[in-house]
């Protein structure tokens, strides 16, 4: 007789979800039981580890992940990265143990006390299932819920002693769709503002690379003869950065944003939130006269942006339709922005030097992600992201994601025989939040290679505090950390990096290694400006 643990794998199987990121408590027990050998258990030592690692693996391979989560100890461990899960738009299925429905009355320990209030408000559904049998139906519900538009994290609380009952029948499976068009009319009429517009201004946002779009998303930018900048702080990058059209990254506060924008009369932002913003620089949000056309996949981003008109749609598919409808405009294109005259290269190495460096051995076909947060301008400055589904890092602002969320990245890379080269630029002080996805990167010899950017401190909040005037502020230095016996510890190899070409061979060594590579770059101590 079939139990409910064979049932949930069998509907596991179905959706295709045989990899379950996860670290185990007594509550997974009972599910994890006999963990058949068709499936990959990949072992995180924090569960904030497991959540971001499966992000990254969700996002490189286009398909949801699993993570397993231990009752409300491990959800709690975990919610940093399902707050970045639920901005990133990742599609995840999180389970997570419950104790045994015998004694939840009684509250014992581990018992997770209100399981779906838990993790709310950063999940699309949360769910414990009335009955045992209804966990399979469930696992598809979720499924379901997760991918449609906007795609995000869903939460099951399982009990552990539903394991082991008999199953219903499987229920049927059964498909949804991921992606929907926009409204006809309401895109006629963005049309008619495109085509009258004087000068308008293109916004990519990381929607256009979910939706596997930068073609169309080129096509658009030279019918228009318009620039193109990328919506600001992106978790992903939208547009050949070494294309004449492309101006760079907006910045994240609203004056400047809107400054950066003066002189265009018509603003389309695709696949983004209007705006992304971080340090509050009063302002207007637009250009005086200027007018905001928005087109994304997510009704709450559709009804919180404070100016625009906005359209829903799948980004792809909105950029398709307009490409179909838009003429071609009689304007000249724009021009290609001045190259950068090369870094100086002093020691310790400047930021941009460092990643001139990096920029310079770039693989061919590498996949960037990164969490450096005061040298993320200079990282984005010296190195171009080129192609798609290329760049990862977190839409929430929360630190513990990039390292872990590229151990996810390179085992998709490997999983899906792509093979790309996966390389991190993480911080000396991002670095620690979930350190130890080294571990497991070295279980699984990936050839991951972590540049980690020593500047001893945590530079933007130094950088935050001066701009926002609040001297004296506490741990804000990082004296005392050794990098290269961290990393030893976890089993990587590792080397300081002092030179341009150091970096060069080490990352070259790294990427043909058959394990993770970190490689701590001490770097100058000068605090960029946050803006
Ligand atoms: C989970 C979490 N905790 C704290 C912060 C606040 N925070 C933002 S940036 C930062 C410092 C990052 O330091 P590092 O990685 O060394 O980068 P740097 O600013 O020096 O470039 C901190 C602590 C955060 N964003 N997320």
């Amino acid at each position: 007789m079939a139990t409910v643990r064979d049932a949930t794998y069998d509907m596991l199987r179905t959706l295709g979800m045989t990899t379950v990121f996860g670290n185990p408590g007594s509550t997974e027990e009972p599910f994890l039981q006999d963990f058949p050998a068709d499936f990959h258990y990949v072992h995180a030592l924090h569960e904030a580890t497991a959540v971001a690692m499966a992000d990254g693996y969700a996002q490189a391979s286009g398909v949801p992940a699993h993570v397993n989560l231990h009752t409300a100890p491990g959800t709690g461990n975990g919610m940093g990265n399902l707050v970045t899960a639920w901005h990133n738009k990742t599609p995840l299925i999180v389970t997570a143990g419950q104790q045994t429905r015998e004694m939840l009355l009684l509250e014992p320990r581990l018992a997770s006390r209100r399981a779906t209030e838990l993790p709310q408000p950063y999940v699309k559904w949360a769910y414990e299932p009335a009955r045992a049998q209804d966990i399979p139906a469930a696992m598809l519900r979720a499924y379901a819920t997760a991918v449609q538009p906007p795609a995000g994290p869903v939460y099951l609380s399982l009990p552990m002693d539903d394991w082991g009952q008999p199953a219903d029948a499987l229920p049927t499976a059964r498909t949804v769709a991921t992606r929907f068009a926009p409204d006809p009319e309401r895109l006629t009429e963005f049309v008619r503002v495109l085509a009258g517009s004087r000068n308008p201004v293109l916004v990519y946002g990381p929607g256009v690379d979910r939706s596997a779009s930068w073609a169309s998303a080129v096509a658009l930018a030279e019918r228009l003869a318009a620039p193109v900048w990328s919506a600001p702080a992106p978790e992903r990058a939208v547009f050949p950065e070494n294309h004449p059209h492309f101006r760079g990254v907006l910045p994240y506060a609203i004056g400047p944003l809107a400054e950066a924008l003066n002189g265009h009369d018509t603003v389309l932002v695709v696949g983004a939130p209007v705006f992304r913003y971080y340090p509050y620089v009063p302002g207007g949000h637009l250009p005086d006269g200027a007018r905001l056309l928005h087109v994304t996949d997510d009704p709450d981003e559709a009804a919180r942006a404070p100016v625009g008109d906005s359209l829903l749609s799948d980004p792809g598919l909105a950029l398709a339709a307009l490409l179909d409808q838009v003429p071609p405009s009689d304007r000249p294109p724009p021009t290609r922005r001045d190259e950068l005259p090369a870094p100086e290269v002093g020691t310790p190495l400047s930021a941009d030097a460092l990643f001139a460096a990096l920029a310079a051995h770039w693989p061919a076909d590498g996949v960037l992600v990164q969490e450096s947060p005061s040298n993320l301008s200079a990282l984005r400055r010296q190195l171009r992201i080129t192609r798609p589904a290329s760049y990862f890092t977190m839409a929430s602002g929360g630190l513990g994601y990039g390292l872990p969320a590229a151990v996810g990245v390179a085992l998709a890379e490997r999983d899906s025989g792509r093979g790309r080269p996966v390389v991190a630029v993480i911080g000396d002080g991002s670095l620690h939040y979930s350190v130890q996805a080294l571990w497991t990167a070295a279980r699984l010899a990936l050839p991951v290679v972590v540049v980690v950017p020593v500047n001893q401190q945590y530079a933007i909040l130094k950088a935050f505090a001066e701009l926002k005037h609040t001297p004296g502020v506490p741990g804000l230095d990082l004296p005392g950390l050794d990098v290269v016996a961290i990393a030893a510890g976890y089993g990587c190899a590792t080397e300081v990096v002092q030179t341009p070409d150091q970096l060069g061979a080490a990352l070259a060594a790294g990427l043909r290694a058959d394990r993770p590579t970190v490689l701590p770059a001490p770097i100058s101590t000068d605090v960029p400006s946050i803006l």
